[in-house]
């Protein structure tokens, strides 16, 4: 039997603000949405409690429930939000400012931090969790209900990404970054002339890119990602999120404060 509760508040179930789980989180924000917060920490294996199980069977966060429903998948998850309630919307009005959120949101999730979540899984993940007991942490990982997970798990608390997985996802990022500096060369926003998804979606996957892949991303290679990124980061909503971050993997977003003021 499932410990926790549905009642009629939105329950999300979600680790930090980045990647996936701040992807809900900062859309909800956005929206004005009041949700119940059930803070899974990963390092510590929580998605994979039997308690959560009962609702996400494939231990991955972020999950959400609303109402009788169980939403995984953090895009879709997005999408949901932005049409089910009411507040600003997170959606341009443009058939072709939607494709164009909408390619980038594909391109994020199936490309772009795919190739960030391996590099940042080899240096903070595996060695965070290594501290713990190998056996007890051969015994967490093998609980894990997704066989691709596992494989993740066991390749970062192990050390077993080999360099040329690692350098490929290298030469990913960094060619990534490129048509991402290129595109917001064009456009100010992800969609277009306005704050959307995209952006949510972007900001959580790459916020901290100018710490992670400082040769990469920075003031002079890619001056348009780092003014994207403050702009942002400006946004009370985006304040808001990070602020419930309990780790230092969310604190790293005080880096995109602004040294000078905002350019007008
Ligand atoms: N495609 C899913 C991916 C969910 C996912 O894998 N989330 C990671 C955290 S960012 C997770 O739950 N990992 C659990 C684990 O690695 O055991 C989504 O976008 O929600």
């Amino acid at each position: 039997m499932p410990t926790w509760h549905v009642t009629d508040m939105l329950q999300l179930y979600h680790w930090e603000p980045n990647a996936n789980s701040g992807k809900p989180m900062l859309a909800l924000a956005e929206k004005g949405v009041p949700y119940e917060s059930h803070y899974l920490d990963l390092l510590r294996f929580d998605p994979h409690q039997a308690a959560y199980l009962a609702i996400n069977p494939d231990g991955t966060i972020p999950a959400m429930v609303h109402g009788d429903l169980v939403l995984t998948e953090s895009t879709p998850m997005m999408e949901y939000v932005d049409e089910a309630f009411d507040g600003p919307p997170l959606k341009p009005s443009s058939p072709v400012d939607r494709w164009r959120m909408r390619w980038w949101m594909r391109f994020f999730d199936a490309y772009f931090g795919p190739s960030l979540s391996m590099i940042g899984w080899s240096v903070f993940v595996g060695p965070a969790a290594r501290q713990r007991d190998p056996e007890e942490l051969r015994a967490a990982i093998d609980r894990i209900p997704l066989e691709a997970r596992r494989i993740a798990w066991r390749k970062a608390v192990f050390n077993e990404f080999s360099p040329a997985e690692l350098d490929e996802s290298r030469r990913r990022v960094l060619w990534a970054t490129g048509i991402l500096e290129e595109h917001l060369a064009k456009h100010e926003w992800i969609a277009g002339s306005t704050y959307s998804l995209g952006d949510i979606n972007g900001f959580n996957l790459g916020y901290a890119l100018p710490l992670s892949q400082p040769a990469v991303c920075n003031d002079e290679k890619t001056p348009r990602i780092m003014e994207w990124l403050r702009r942002i980061f400006e946004r009370p909503a985006t304040r808001e999120t990070w602020a419930k971050g309990r780790t230092p993997l969310a604190a790293r977003v005080s880096m995109l404060e602004r040294q000078s003021p905002a350019p007008t």
